[in-house]
C-alpha cells in the first residue's frame, strides 16, 4: 500500500478538495460540518443543498461501513455562507488507518474551510441527561493510543473547542449543557467499569469519534465545534442492554432541534 493518503496526506487531502471543487461546481467553501450518528437527518434544515456527492467518488475516501452513515458529501448554501456536509464518517474502529479517519477533516481544510462543526452520537454520564439531549464538547480524552499528527508535532490543544463557538451556540440555545468527551477505539461498547473509569478520569460523554478529527483539525488550523447528541446512557447506567436501533432513533426524534441549531450557527458564523 503506497496510497498516497498514507505517503503524503496534505496532498491527498488537496487531490480530494480539488475534485470535490469540480463535482460540486463550488471552488471554496467556508465551514465543514461531520454530521455522525443521529446527525444525518438534520441536514436538510441547514440550508439549500448545491450539490451532492458520494464520497466513493472523491479520492481516498472509505467507502461507508455503518448503517445511518450515509456516505455523502454535500454543498450547502445558508446566506452567503458555503458549507461542506458530511453525511456520516469513517471511524477508527473500522481499521483503516487514522489518515482515512482525519481525510475529510483534511479535505475540509484544503477546500478552504475556516471552520469545522464535529457532532456525533454517543452515551451520556449525567443521569440528567435523558436520550435526545444535545451536549456542547468543552474538551476531551483522547483514550484511543492514536494520534493524526505524525513526527515532533507539538500542537497546542488548549481550548481544542472553540469558546468563542460554543458561546455562540448559548446564544441560540441558552440552556445547553456542556461536557467533556471521551473517544474509545469501539466499536464494542464500554463495559460498566469502563464507564465508570471513564468518569473518574472526568468524562461526561462516550463515544467512538472526534477526537481524533479534533486534533487534525487544530493541526489544520480550523475553529472547532464539537456537539454531541445523548442517544443512550452510558453502559451500566441503566438495568438495560445498549442497542443501535436506539441510537437511531434517538437522532430522529430530535433531528428538527439539531437541525435548527447547526442552521442557526452555520448562519451566524
Ligand atoms: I450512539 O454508549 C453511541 N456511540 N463508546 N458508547 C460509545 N459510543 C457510543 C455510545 C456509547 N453510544
Amino acid at each position: 500500500m503506497t496510497d498516497l493518503l498514507l505517503t503524503d496526506p496534505p496532498a491527498a487531502a488537496a487531490e480530494a478538495a480539488a475534485e470535490l471543487a469540480r463535482l460540486t461546481g463550488v471552488e471554496r467553501h467556508d465551514v465543514a460540518l461531520v454530521l455522525g450518528s443521529g446527525w444525518v437527518p438534520a441536514v436538510d434544515l441547514i440550508g439549500e443543498t448545491v450539490a451532492d456527492v458520494s464520497v466513493a467518488d472523491l479520492p481516498h475516501f472509505a467507502p461507508p461501513a455503518v448503517e445511518g452513515h450515509a456516505g455523502r458529501v454535500r454543498s450547502v448554501r445558508a446566506g452567503n455562507t458555503r458549507a461542506l456536509v458530511f453525511l456520516g464518517r469513517t471511524h477508527y474502529y473500522e481499521g483503516r488507518g487514522v489518515e482515512a479517519v482525519v481525510h475529510g477533516v483534511r479535505t475540509s481544510a484544503a477546500a478552504g474551510c475556516r471552520t469545522v462543526v464535529l457532532t456525533n452520537g454517543c452515551g451520556g454520564l449525567n443521569p440528567t441527561w435523558a436520550p435526545g439531549t444535545p451536549v456542547l464538547i468543552s474538551d476531551h480524552l483522547n483514550l484511543t493510543a492514536a494520534s493524526p499528527l505524525r513526527g515532533a508535532t507539538f500542537i497546542d490543544l488548549t481550548d481544542l473547542y472553540s469558546a468563542r463557538l460554543r458561546t455562540l451556540c448559548r446564544t441560540i440555545e441558552p440552556d445547553l449543557a456542556e461536557g467533556v468527551y471521551a473517544q474509545f477505539r469501539g466499536p464494542q461498547y464500554e463495559t460498566p467499569a469502563e464507564v465508570r473509569m471513564a468518569g473518574i478520569l472526568g468524562a461526561d460523554l462516550v463515544g467512538m469519534s472526534t477526537t481524533l478529527e479534533a486534533i487534525a483539525a487544530r493541526e489544520a488550523g480550523l475553529e472547532i465545534l464539537g456537539l454531541s447528541l445523548v442517544t443512550n446512557l452510558a453502559a451500566g447506567m441503566t438495568g438495560e442492554p445498549l442497542n443501535h436501533e436506539e441510537v437511531l432513533e434517538a437522532g430522529r426524534a430530535a433531528a428538527e432541534r439539531m437541525g435548527r441549531l447547526l442552521a442557526e450557527v452555520v448562519a451566524q458564523l
